[in-house]
């Protein structure tokens, strides 16, 4: 009878932490409520199908209770039984299933006039590179990597030299401009994670992976790096700000291009000299 009880108040004290609990997801800004949604969809199946699985457990521990002289009926099949249990637990699983896949088919699928943006992962820093005035980013090659070219960009292709390199610095995002993320590593396994974009994938080395997603409100965001990479793994954060059309275009002006980094000191290059010390560092 104790434990008939107590496997009820487990039920309705999970229920009750989960209806009055305080901590919720942060507030989203970016075009994935859609991932919010299929959450909220797994979290009720989930919680009736726990709720349903307890509750019953609760009712045979009592029903079936110890009694003197009464025995058990041996009754190792039942068609009928299975039939029913193999359909319900059908419908729950392709009720989970079936969102998160149509989500998947969005997340994967990039909208045609979504910039790219590189993020580059290594122990334990962020850095990003976004192409420049001609909109495509130069290829790249983690064997080109050295001081004066962190992220390994391919001195000989031309449409690198106008990329913008933000090394180890905050990432700028225009707000309500689709963006394509591409992701790479130079060591281990990172992933990129905004919490609220609702958006993140792993980084692996040697290759490039990717999501997009659309920034649809303003501020200051933590990046988190979600894959266990290293003793810094903790400390390997950065910060993305989505600013108006306006900020973003001043934050842009005052970035260095491949070009800039690399090439020779020119006469009137659009280099602050105080930031190229702080680089030259
Ligand atoms: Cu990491």
């Amino acid at each position: 009878m104790a434990i008939a009880l107590v496997l009820v108040l487990v039920v309705i004290g999970s229920v009750l932490f989960h209806v009055l609990s305080p901590w919720w997801w942060t507030p989203i800004a970016s075009n994935w409520g859609y991932i919010d949604s299929t959450l909220v969809a797994t979290f009720w199946i989930t919680g009736a199908v726990f709720s349903a699985v307890v509750l019953f457990m609760a009712y045979c521990v009592y029903r079936f209770r110890h009694k003197e002289g009464r025995k058990a009926a041996y009754e190792p099949e039942s068609k009928k039984l299975e039939s029913w249990l193999t359909l319900i637990t059908a419908v729950g699983v392709a009720a989970m299933l079936a969102p998160g896949l149509y989500v998947w088919g969005q997340f994967v699928t990039v909208p045609k006039d979504a910039t790219e943006v590189e993020v580059v992962a290594q122990q334990w820093q962020w850095s990003y590179r976004l192409p420049g005035a001609d909109g495509k980013l130069g290829t790249s090659n983690a064997r080109l990597i050295n001081s004066d070219n962190p992220l390994g960009i391919n001195p000989e292709d031309p449409n690198g030299q106008d990329d913008v390199v933000v090394e180890a610095a905050d990432l700028h995002l225009p707000i309500d401009k689709p963006v394509k993320m591409l992701l790479r590593s130079i060591d281990v396994l990172h992933d990129f994670y905004v919490p609220e974009f609702r958006a993140k994938m792993d980084m692996v080395p040697g290759m490039v992976t990717y999501f997009w997603f659309i920034p649809t409100r303003t501020g200051t965001f933590e990046v988190l790096c979600a894959e266990l990479c290293g003793t810094g793994h903790g400390f390997m954060r950065g910060i993305v700000m989505v600013d108006t059309e306006q900020d973003y275009t001043s934050w842009l002006q005052q970035q260095s291009t491949f070009a800039q980094l690399t090439g020779p000191a020119k006469v009137g290059a659009l280099v602050d000299p105080a930031k190229a010390t702080a680089k030259m560092e």
